[in-house]
């Protein structure tokens, strides 16, 4: 396994993907968004950014169709990524589950506070999660948060519960990092690492990829996840 990601539980992986592996989500998402805004000529588009900042139901509705589409799943199984992940876990399956955030500027209500994925996720000690965005991301676009070796002893109790989050509580005096990354960069992280969303307090919408992988022989989740394939 690789030595950081075992010491630190994540690995940032800098370039790893080309324009031609991004251009097909981008696409994806675009023809979403134009059945709700024909007149938007990119993701980015200050218009479309506009009109999803006032209609968070049309957000919804875009983030529901593009949940798991295949464009995602083949994202996934780009050797670039597979790669690593073969380097991480064996015999790997990618989870069909494949969700696609869409944080629109100063929009608080889906933010991911401090957890591990493992509580979420309920799967086993092998998985790792993929975190791609699709715009250079900054601590101000709201990039994630990680707390580096707080991986190594497993899943912990996530015991303050708010709305439909549960946080863990009282391991907070550890070193945090905000991970800024640009469009090409990849997170691989383990499922035990605590991290979290921060605010996209940006002019353009925050678009992220979460991809989930496990070990076939760790005992994959399947119902969950809504099935795997082995990559
Ligand atoms: O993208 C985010 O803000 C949160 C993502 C996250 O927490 C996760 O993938 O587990």
């Amino acid at each position: 396994m690789n030595s950081e990601y075992s010491a630190q539980g994540c690995v940032l992986s800098r370039s790893l993907l080309t324009i031609q592996d991004i251009a097909p989500i981008g696409s994806a998402i675009l023809s979403v968004i134009k059945e709700h805004l024909p007149e938007a000529t990119s993701i980015q588009d200050p218009k479309w950014v506009q009109f999803a900042s006032e209609n968070p139901e049309i957000v919804s509705a875009v983030y529901d169709k593009l949940q798991g589409h295949p464009a995602l799943l083949a994202l996934g199984q780009t050797p670039n990524i597979t790669n690593v992940i073969k380097s991480l876990i064996d015999a790997p399956v990618i989870y069909h589950k494949i969700p696609l955030r869409i944080d629109v500027p100063f929009e608080n209500k889906e933010l991911a506070f401090w957890h591990q994925d493992d509580f979420y996720v309920q799967g086993n000690q092998s998985e790792v999660t993929v975190w791609i965005p699709l715009q250079d991301t900054f601590a101000h676009t709201g990039a994630l948060s990680v707390m580096k070796g707080s991986h190594v002893n497993g899943a912990i109790p996530h015991s303050y519960k708010v709305g439909k989050k549960s946080l863990p509580v009282g391991v907070f005096d550890a070193p945090i990092n905000i991970v800024e990354m640009n469009k090409s960069d990849v997170l691989f992280f383990s499922s035990y690492l605590i991290h979290s969303s921060n605010l996209n307090i940006s002019e353009q919408i925050r678009y992220s990829i979460q991809l989930r992988y496990s070990a076939a022989s760790a005992g994959v989740q399947s119902s969950l996840m809504k099935g795997f394939t082995h990559v």
